[in-house]
């Protein structure tokens, strides 16, 4: 019986995301699900790409945090649609919460919608919330074994953004060794390397968005 409740749970959670996707495309908005653990660096990484961003694109932001906005007001200098989304301890956004967030947003205006999520390496991994891509940060600072422990999430993204390689000499790190765990468990994800403090490393991280976002443009 509880099993069958869970069941209906997620196909419901399932159904409004395909709702959700369906709305992203008929507007002709890419959507980013960004995902982590706890300070592996969304927030650090979604500011520093916003200038060339929004430079290009018209950007939304949608920030999901279980009980503050500290992540939306370190963004609130760019002039851009802002949502937060308070899960009032839950570890996930599901996709009736991101539902309801990008109905306060004009998406006639917008190319580009990137939601943070809750930092958890496990429970987004679960709930389709409607976006296109799902972007993973893998801080260094983690350890090389998270892909085998996490590999549900690891498996599902498209993007594992390995962050905080700035710092790998003070940790003894072999960011090779951190991207052969990866691709142990997800062979196909596309990975770059990058230090979120600063933009002249993002490159293949902009590039990536930009052949992206010029495809859902012109489908
Ligand atoms: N050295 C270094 N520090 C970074 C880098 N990226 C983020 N940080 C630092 O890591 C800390 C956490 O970064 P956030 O951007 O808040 O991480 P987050 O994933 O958004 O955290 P939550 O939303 O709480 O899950 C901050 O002190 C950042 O300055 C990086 O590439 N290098
Ligand atoms: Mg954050």
């Amino acid at each position: 019986m509880k099993i069958q409740v869970l069941k209906n749970v997620m196909l419901k959670n399932d159904a409004i995301g395909a709702d959700n996707r369906w709305l992203f495309d008929k507007k002709k908005v890419f959507a980013i699900n960004m995902t982590s653990s706890p300070g592996a660096g969304k927030t650090t990484l979604i500011r520093s790409s916003l200038e060339r961003l929004t430079a290009m694109y018209r950007v939304a932001v949608i920030e999901g945090d279980l009980f503050t906005s500290r992540d939306a007001e370190r963004l609130e200098d760019f002039s851009i649609p802002l949502v937060q989304i308070n899960t009032e301890g839950g570890c996930h956004l599901d996709a009736k919460m991101v539902h309801a967030a990008i109905e306060k947003i004009d998406l006639d205006n917008v190319d580009l919608c990137i939601v943070e999520n809750v930092g958890n390496l496990v429970c987004p991994a679960a709930f389709d919330i409607g976006a296109h891509r799902m972007v993973l940060l893998y801080s260094i600072t983690e350890g090389e074994d998270k892909p085998a422990k996490y590999a549900t999430m690891f498996t599902r993204a498209d993007v594992v953004i390995i962050n905080k390689v700035d710092i790998a000499p003070y940790l003894n790190m072999d960011l090779d060794a951190i991207e052969a765990e990866v691709r142990a468990v997800n062979p196909t994800c596309r990975i770059f390397r990058v230090n979120s403090l600063d933009a002249s490393t993002l490159t293949d991280w902009f590039a990536w968005l930009d052949s992206e976002i010029a495809s859902t443009l012109q489908a």
